[in-house]
């Protein structure tokens, strides 16, 4: 079986583009009604029964028999076992990636992660103070997406902001486990490990049962069910953010050979058949090669099927008047991970508003991203990156707002809150404020 790929070729100038640009752009998030349904049966389940429940959704669902959730615990020897018994190089790459991830997240949480306070000319003190979860919760999903670079990504950040104890869930149909996530979760310090996913795992980490303890917030990609679960138990504890599949937008200028080009845009197409890779070029020829690698390079790949499908139902090659235009319309798809595929990487960086990841030149390919560079690859998707952010350090923490007010401070502050308080009708609270502005020296 051969496949081709044709993503869909498009020009600025032709007077259809706005039409179809939309139309490629086009997707949806909803979930289907019978989805929702079976989430919402599940999380009660779960709710009213505990752990009798999340073991009769995991025999049903994955075939698992067990006589208790806590024999679908993994202890901490299994993961340390599974880590030890890992090809030496694959345990030094997870060792340098979790590495390279931890030390970006210091610096991270140096940076935006830290308390603060001042005193204002009243001598009062003002600030916040920033604390980390006691609990964070991190789904790994089974199957074709079950990536243990993930695992780290979600890991180090809670690790890094100190939260206390860090839960990992992820489904293991028919017990089969993936070595190479268990390991991850030991190079990561994952606390406690639960062999559960799917709705089930999300309302026993949402609500806690007798063996699975309650989290502060719940963070990881899964399929349908788990997106809907964590939609509905957001508010019970945090969340992230509901993910959707895989994108890439290579901003070229036609400098980089064009082989490399083709291979990251089928890099993000071969997450899954619904990923986008879009190509943003303001020069015809160049894009012809790009296809030209895209012809030849597609069919020496073993997942060229899920490839060639991303590329022919949502793929873009976009020749713009100029790299000024291109910009323009990277901005408004405002992509998971963005590319600037250029000579000049640092001239077009300031006019790129909305990306959740910023790939500079030639060199720095998206994957290099996804596994060691360090920084997060949990990326804001689908548009969603014009108002959020990267998984951070600062997801796992939280702040609370520190006011000391001084004698001096009481006074002037009680007049303001005073009048206002006055003028909101609410009598306590302006004597509450009066009453402070007496006392004291
Ligand atoms: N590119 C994915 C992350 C990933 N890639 C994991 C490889 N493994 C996030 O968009
Ligand atoms: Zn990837």
């Amino acid at each position: 079986m051969t496949f081709k790929a044709s993503p869909l070729r498009l020009s600025t100038q032709s007077p259809d583009f706005e039409a179809q640009f939309q139309q490629r752009l086009h997707w949806s998030a909803d979930t289907d009604a019978a989805i929702e349904q079976r989430v919402t049966d599940i999380l009660q389940a779960v709710r009213q029964e505990g752990d009798a429940a999340v073991l009769r959704l995991s025999q049903q669902f994955d075939g698992l028999q067990a006589a208790s959730v806590a024999e679908l615990e993994i202890p901490a020897s299994e993961l340390q076992t599974a880590f030890d018994g890992l090809p030496q190089p694959q345990r030094q790459a997870l060792q340098q990636a979790a590495a390279r991830i931890r030390r970006y997240h210091e610096a991270q949480k140096q940076a935006a992660g830290q308390s603060w306070s001042y005193r204002d000319e009243d001598g009062s003190l003002l600030g916040q103070k920033v604390t980390p979860l006691d609990r964070a919760g991190i789904y790994v999903p089974g199957g074709k997406a079950a990536y243990p670079s993930s695992v780290l990504m979600n890991a180090m950040p809670a690790q890094v902001a100190g939260v206390g104890q860090i839960i990992m869930v992820a489904p293991t149909p028919r017990g089969e486990k993936n070595p190479l996530v268990l390991a991850a979760a030991h190079v990561a310090g994952v606390h406690r490990v639960f062999t559960i996913g799917g709705a089930q795992a999300i309302a026993a980490l949402a609500y806690g049962t007798q063996t699975v303890p309650k989290v502060d917030k719940i963070t990881g990609p899964g399929n349908a069910y788990v997106a809907s679960a964590k939609k509905h138990v957001f508010g019970q504890v945090g969340i992230d953010m509901i993910a959707g599949p895989s994108e890439i937008l290579v901003l070229a200028d036609g400098s980089t050979p064009p082989d490399w080009v083709a291979m990251d845009l089928f890099s993000q197409a071969e997450h899954d058949e619904l990923a986008q890779s879009i190509l943003l070029c303001p020069d015809a020829a160049y894009i012809d090669a790009v296809q030209q690698a895209i012809d030849r390079l597609l069919p020496t790949l073993p997942r060229a099927a899920i490839i060639a499908q991303s590329l022919n139902g949502r793929g873009a090659l976009i020749q713009t008047r100029d790299m000024d235009e291109a910009c323009a319309i990277s901005n408004r798809i405002a992509p998971e991970h963005l590319e600037i595929s250029s000579r000049e990487p640092q001239r077009w960086e300031p006019l790129l508003r909305h990306a959740g990841a910023i790939f500079l030149g030639a060199y720095t390919s998206e994957s290099l991203g996804d596994y060691c560079a360090g920084p997060n690859h949990v990326l804001p998707t689908s548009g969603t990156a014009r108002f959020s952010s990267p998984l951070s350090v600062m997801d796992f923490q939280k702040r609370s707002s520190l006011i000391e007010v001084s004698p001096a401070g009481a006074r002037q502050l009680g007049a303001i809150a005073q009048v206002l308080a006055e003028g909101e009708g609410l009598q306590a609270h302006a004597q509450a404020a009066a009453m402070r502005m007496q006392a004291g020296d």
